[in-house]
């Protein structure tokens, strides 16, 4: 075949499966289990990235019409509502093993999304990052959009030939148009950072962080949790008086860690948290997603948290570049009080679940708490079993 029919027989090819695919209606997985949704397909794979940012489209720059920047996922997605569209701000990560920042948008909040034309150009501090994603979006009553991120740099300190250890620490940039952003110093922390989240009002006056203090780029060792500080400057951040507000336990979902989401929901119970848990087995670290919920009036204190996951990995959900991962960091509530739940599978790919804020308190606050013994749930299970045998 001549090269020019080979060249426009592939962009035919490409562009068509594509176009399909964008445009591919999303459908509930039903009866479900009535606390949230599941959709069939994934908003978000690697192969949603238009095909402009993926190919050389010049039959004279590349007559064979191939691939010149791989994109190997799509994940970890902050989101936010933006002028009535559902925006995520998409967490991609190329062959080349570098993540950065993307916006999709969608006009529904479940499929059609498609990418912006640009990825999103973050500025760099003096001190650059190497590697940033897990972006958590905050539309602060302070007026801007924050946007908080996890920037890894290679570990200054590393003893020679040691070519895997890094620092994490959370980054922080601000827009108010989704386009440009500015870029403040990154937090400053007695120890390493990341799931960091920007609560969206002030408390006390002053800007609140949930934090995820560590002991090293991986493990959170003695950081027991999900912290809390108060910060007086948002452009001169730093964890004083950091303290932990939802701890980590023994043989529950979050032994091992655990991780802000998205900012939690104002609802008139309370602030709805959605987090992450991981604990260990034999094949490597199983994460899984939890609500709890706050006080309304101080955001540090814990009111009520089911015991146990609220979404695990199921299905191809399971299958991935990090197997047996479901991670959270963007939600989108309307007016209405539909929830639009965004989470990632296996580091890999993005769905979206559907709820509304009167089901995710009822699951919150009618849910029992852990009792951390068998013989506690089996004693939850057997009331629910009288309960029904009443009726
Ligand atoms: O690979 C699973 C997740 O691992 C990290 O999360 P955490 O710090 O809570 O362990 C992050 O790298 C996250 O991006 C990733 O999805």
């Amino acid at each position: 075949m001549m090269t020019k029919e080979l060249f426009e027989q592939r962009v035919a090819m490409v562009t068509a499966e594509y176009e399909e695919l964008i445009s591919t209606k999303n459908e509930q997985v039903l009866p479900g289990n009535g606390i949230f949704e599941r959709y069939k397909n994934p908003i978000l794979t690697e192969a949603h990235v238009p095909i402009s940012w993926r190919y050389d489209m010049s039959p004279k720059t590349n007559p064979f019409f191939m691939e010149r920047f791989g994109i190997n996922s799509t994940f970890n997605s902050g989101a936010i509502k933006w002028k009535d569209k559902y925006l995520l701000v998409v967490r991609v990560e190329g062959y080349d093993r570098k993540s950065f920042f993307a916006i999709a948008e969608s006009p529904n909040g479940i499929d059609n999304f498609r990418f912006w034309n640009f990825p999103v150009v973050i500025p760099e501090t003096s001190n650059p990052d190497v590697n940033v994603y897990d972006m958590r979006l905050t539309a602060h009553e302070d007026g801007w959009i924050y946007g908080v991120f996890c920037s890894e740099r290679k570990d200054p300190n590393a003893p020679k030939g040691d070519l895997s250890s890094a620092i994490a620490s959370a980054g922080i940039v601000r827009t108010k148009d989704m386009q440009t952003w500015e870029r403040l110093p990154d937090l400053k922390s007695n120890s390493q950072q990341r799931n960091v989240v920007l609560h969206p009002e002030f408390v006390d006056g002053k800007y609140a962080l949930y934090t995820r203090p560590q002991d090293d780029f991986i493990t959170a060792g003695s950081g027991g949790g999900i912290g809390w500080c108060l910060v007086d400057d948002i452009t001169n951040a730093e964890t004083k008086n950091e303290k932990i507000i939802n701890f980590r336990h023994y043989h529950t979902v979050k032994e091992l860690k655990n991780g802000e989401g998205p900012h939690p929901i104002k609802t008139p119970k309370g602030w709805l948290h959605l987090a992450h848990g991981v604990r260990n087995c034999a094949s490597g670290l199983r994460y899984v997603l939890y609500l709890y919920l706050t006080d309304l009036e101080q955001p540090d204190k814990l009111i009520a948290e089911p015991a146990g996951h609220l979404m695990s990995p199921i299905g191809i959900e399971r299958v991935g570049d990090v197997s047996n991962v479901l991670f959270s960091n963007g939600w989108i509530t309307d007016e209405d009080g539909t929830v639009y739940i965004y989470y990632a599978s296996c580091d890999t790919r993005m769905h979206v679940a559907t709820s509304s804020i009167d089901r995710l308190l009822d699951y919150c606050l009618n849910t029992a708490a852990d009792g951390y013994r068998s013989a506690s749930s089996v004693q939850t299970l057997i009331s629910i079993i009288e309960n029904n045998n009443k009726q």
